[in-house]
């Protein structure tokens, strides 16, 4: 078995894009520019946008962050969007999600330039990611394919389960390791809530990806041997230690692991390849204008 290490391999691309920025930024050009919009004081959210602020000064990015109160309204929210779409020393925004329930996230969504969407969230970037044009794609997805093409793993021809159909991470991981393109050219199954014995789709997975946000959903028994495993669930889960809860994933580790070829951990999987897609999308949406 060995470990997807994302934490290594985001490392090891945040100074490839630094060294980017500085040859931008020595031939005169402009400093990629992200701007991030939190809401409300959600635990976790917070951690990921706090992230995503200091992988920006890493990469000698310049970041801007807008925090407000859960309380605003959607119009307030609209309201800042526009002027950060209509302010040109700013090449990315992103909202960072979930928002507070009186806030239609979708309006929200669809109110961000598809030109500064970096999250590849808008209609727009979704619809030219599933007709393989160029576009901004999904940050966790598109992280997953960078993870499995740094280490070189062969996708195509094999069978790839996804569990979870979210606009997020399952709709575009399905079409993006279904295209025409290397890592890609996967046999792709989409499995939820209502698919009828999971496990046979699972044990016949060569690949398979845990996105359905239930801690420790995926038991050793659902996965054959020799499977790689990418686990994109994160919650907290209750603790007795210091910050009072650790990090789950989607998969059983302990029992998954061990039949794996390959599997991501949790943290130190994913997520920071998440991180790493808004960086590259930021920088391209910066070379854009
Ligand atoms: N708009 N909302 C928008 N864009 C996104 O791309 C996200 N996502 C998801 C939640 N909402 C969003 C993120 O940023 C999930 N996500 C995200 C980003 C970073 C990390 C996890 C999820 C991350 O840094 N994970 C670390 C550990 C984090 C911790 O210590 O809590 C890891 O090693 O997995």
């Amino acid at each position: 078995m060995k470990i997807l290490d994302g934490k290594a391999t985001a490392d090891l691309i945040k100074s490839e894009i630094a060294r980017e920025v500085e040859l931008i930024v020595s031939a005169g050009g402009k400093i990629p520019h992200l701007a991030a919009i939190l809401v409300g004081e959600d635990g976790a959210s917070q951690t990921y946008v706090g992230h995503k602020e200091r992988a920006c000064a890493q990469v000698g990015f310049k970041s801007t962050l807008l925090r407000f109160s859960a309380e605003i309204t959607e119009d307030f929210l609209l309201s800042e969007i526009e002027k950060i779409n209509n302010n040109p020393d700013i090449d990315g925004l992103i909202v960072q999600l979930p928002l507070p329930k009186h806030i239609d996230e979708q309006r929200v969504i669809e109110a961000i330039d598809p030109k500064k969407d970096v999250d590849g969230f808008h209609p727009v970037n979704v619809g030219k990611m599933v007709l393989g044009l160029p576009s901004f794609v999904s940050a966790t997805p598109w992280g997953i394919i960078e993870l499995l093409d740094r280490y070189n793993i062969e996708t195509s021809g094999k069978n790839c389960v996804i569990i979870g159909r979210s606009n997020i991470v399952g709709k575009p991981m399905a079409n993006l390791l279904s295209q025409k393109r290397s890592p890609g050219d996967c046999t792709v199954t989409i499995c939820h809530s209502r698919t009828k014995e999971l496990k046979e789709h699972t044990l016949n997975a060569d690949i398979i990806v845990a996105a359905l946000g239930v801690p420790e959903f995926l038991k050793g028994d659902m996965v054959k041997e020799g499977a790689v495993v990418i686990d994109v669930g994160i919650t907290r889960v209750k603790a007795d230690n210091k910050s009072g809860f650790r990090l789950v994933g989607d998969v059983l580790y302990d029992e998954v692991a061990p039949k794996c070829s390959f599997i991501t951990p949790v943290p130190g999987g994913v997520g920071p390849m998440t991180i790493i897609s808004l960086l590259k999308n930021t920088l391209k949406a910066s070379k854009n204008r």
